[in-house]
């Protein structure tokens, strides 16, 4: 079997990069290693930033993708208790229609539904994938296929979108690619519970340490509380993630529902370099990972996506291989200011609560970088273009 680009993954990277192939009229197959429900139900980001927005927009899958979900362009920092309103968007709206209240699994739906729609080619339960010739003309994808059977494709592209743990980055041989890895030293334990959400997604910072409250629904939340970086989720009942929360976002009468999902992760950032290796492009987690503060992981990967499939538009269309040969580092540019966000966010918020991390120079110094923020509009407005994503390319 040929076709012109296969893609390992069916989550919002490869999903994405084979929604605009298909409307670009580019044959692609996905292979996907779970099931549609599986995938369909994982839940992990919730902000879909203007960028992206303006992304689908462009394509005209917004509405496909994004119909009836909510917009949001504030947040809100409580200090101490102190509450406090950023806008995330240009206050004269040049920056385009604000972020989107989206969960992961809502839009992964919804790219699957639309690709489907579009008579999209999409195999779940796709086992055992293995890449081959990735140098050549014409790669290989092996793979069994739900029933069984061995199966194999020729293409012209492979992309790898199967995240940080895919065998789309381990196909690449050792020492073709530079893996930047960074361990910020702190631990979340993140819970999703059947709570009401937040009036803004809400930052909370206290001598206490981080917490934070985002919207999962009209009646689902989830929320981040900084502990030990190998701290046991099981030391964490629903009581005393209840009352530190409480505790932590200033709010003893905060709703609290049953916790549905519980699980501690370490605070990382990763960046391979370069995102190609032969035919085979890396895209969204299978290439990098960013530390979840300020939700650029998800958004990263719509980002690259629409990246890699324009440069493929170009090629077969006009046979210009110029932006697929820049794939990489034009993706990695933004990647990198991304990263920077993100630190800059993860440092702020840490430091400035609670001082056994850095100590009390390091707390004033984020106090007073918090303070900026409040104050300025210069820096309330570089805020808003990093959240956005729409700064100039
Ligand atoms: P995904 O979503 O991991 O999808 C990869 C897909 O590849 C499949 N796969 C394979 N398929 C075939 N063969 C194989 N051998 C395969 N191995 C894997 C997998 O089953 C899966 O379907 O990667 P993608 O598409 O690059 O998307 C990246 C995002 O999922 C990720 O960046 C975000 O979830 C990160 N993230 C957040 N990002 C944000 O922008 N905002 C957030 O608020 C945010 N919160 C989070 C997060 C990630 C979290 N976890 C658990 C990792 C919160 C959490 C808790």
């Amino acid at each position: 079997e040929a076709t012109t680009v296969v893609v390992i993954g069916a989550g919002p990277a490869g999903l994405t990069v084979a929604n605009l192939l298909r409307r670009s009229g580019i044959d692609c197959v996905v292979l996907e290693r779970q099931s549609r429900a599986y995938v369909g139900q994982r839940q992990r980001a919730g902000i879909v930033e203007t960028r992206a927005v303006r992304m689908f927009e462009s394509w005209g899958l917004a509405d496909r993708v994004l119909g009836g979900v909510p917009s949001e362009g504030i947040l809100e920092f409580r200090v101490d208790g102190e509450r406090h309103l950023v806008r995330d968007y240009d206050h004269d709206g040049s920056a385009g229609p604000p972020a989107r209240i989206c969960p992961q699994q809502v839009l992964v739906q919804k790219l699957i539904a639309a690709y489907l729609e579009d008579g999209g080619d999409l195999r779940f339960e796709a086992a055992d994938v293995s890449l081959h010739d990735l140098t050549g003309d014409r790669p290989t994808v092996r793979y069994r296929a739900a029933d069984g059977t061995p199966r194999s494709l020729t293409c012209s592209f492979v992309a790898g979108c199967d995240g940080d743990h895919g065998i789309s980055r381990a196909a690449v041989p050792a020492g073709a690619l530079t893996a930047h890895a960074y361990d910020h030293g702190i631990g979340w334990l993140t819970v999703l519970a059947d709570a009401p959400p937040p009036a803004h997604p809400l930052f909370a910072v206290s001598e206490h340490g981080f917490a934070a409250h985002f919207p999962r629904g009209p009646h689902s939340s989830r929320f981040y509380l900084q502990c030990p970086p190998d701290d046991d989720p099981g030391a964490w009942p629903d009581t005393r993630v209840r009352d530190a929360l409480r505790t932590r976002l200033a709010d003893p009468a905060l709703p609290f529902g049953p916790i549905t999902d519980r699980e501690v992760f370490r605070l990382r950032s990763l960046v391979h370099d370069p995102l190609r290796y032969g035919r085979l492009f890396l895209v969204g987690d299978a290439a990098h990972i960013v530390s979840p503060m300020g939700g650029k992981g998800m958004n990263l990967a719509l980002y690259g996506a629409d990246l890699f499939a324009r440069a493929v538009r170009d090629v077969v269309r006009n046979d210009d291989e110029t932006a697929l040969r820049d794939y990489s580092r034009r993706c990695l540019r933004r990647v990198w200011n991304d990263q920077e966000f993100s630190d800059w966010l993860t440092r702020t918020l840490h430091d400035a609560g609670d001082d056994t991390l850095h100590g009390p120079f390091r707390r004033n110094l984020a106090r007073a970088r918090l303070d900026r923020l409040f104050t300025s509009p210069a820096a309330g407005r570089a805020f808003a273009e990093l959240m956005t994503g729409v700064e100039p390319d």
